[in-house]
């Protein structure tokens, strides 16, 4: 295996569904079939907040959305849980700051896509040189999904990024809807990382569908 193509990934990040149980009014593996038809192009397991999963029945979910995802040919990517990563055998993981360095995640996972949520040019380049594949920037508008979320910063990190030559792919995350997702494609995002937008949607097909033709225009 090899590190992903650049391109290939900018494909994927374009919608990026992230979700867990306690995002979700129904059964996970029914949302997250309906993200799928309506056209999401990337999926991170982050199960957590109030009242998440934890041991077997955590790894059981996994499991059962990982098959999904297979069964669809959408990547598979968890977020922190560097063990049940490798475990899984997932596509890549996704890291904050507070998780393990980012060089050491690098060496654990191998060739595995790896995201970092990334605030600032210091983190962003710390990010770069110890091998992070792509940054989740945000959050860009308010956000409940998230209790400990940095300040709302808008587009601006992500502007200020592609101004100072990162050319790495990038996502904008936080309060992201299909009203404002434009806004933060056109600041330079090559996609949009979204939870309650696609997992509490009256209609998650239509809602998935609506934000992926934002994002292709
Ligand atoms: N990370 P929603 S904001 C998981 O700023 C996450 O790094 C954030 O959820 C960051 O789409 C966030 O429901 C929550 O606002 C995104």
């Amino acid at each position: 295996m090899s590190r992903i193509n650049t391109h290939r990934l900018r494909e994927m990040l374009k919608l990026y569904f992230i979700m867990g149980s306690p995002n979700c009014y129904k059964e996970p593996a029914e949302v997250l079939k309906e993200a799928i038809a309506g056209g999401i192009t990337l999926f991170q397991f982050r199960e957590k907040g109030n009242h998440a999963l934890t041991g077997v029945e955590k790894v059981t979910l996994a499991k059962e959305l990982q098959t999904i995802c297979k069964k669809h040919d959408i990547p598979f990517i968890v977020n922190d849980d560097i063990d049940l990563a490798i475990s899984l055998d997932a596509d890549g993981v996704h890291i904050g700051q507070e998780d393990e360095p980012v060089a050491k995640v690098r060496s654990r996972i191998g060739d595995k896509i790896l995201g970092v949520s990334v605030h600032t040019m210091e983190e962003a380049m710390s990010a770069l040189e110890a091998g992070a594949d792509y940054f989740g920037v945000g959050p860009i508008f308010p956000t409940k999904t998230k209790e400990d979320a940095k300040p709302v910063q808008g587009v601006q990190h992500i502007q200020h990024f592609r101004e100072k030559g990162i050319t790495i792919p990038i996502v904008g995350i936080g309060g992201i809807t299909v009203e404002n997702a434009m806004n933060v494609k056109e600041a330079g995002a090559d996609g949009v990382s979204v939870i309650t937008a696609i997992s509490k949607a009256s209609d998650i097909i239509k809602a998935a569908q609506s934000l992926r033709q934002q994002i292709e225009y």
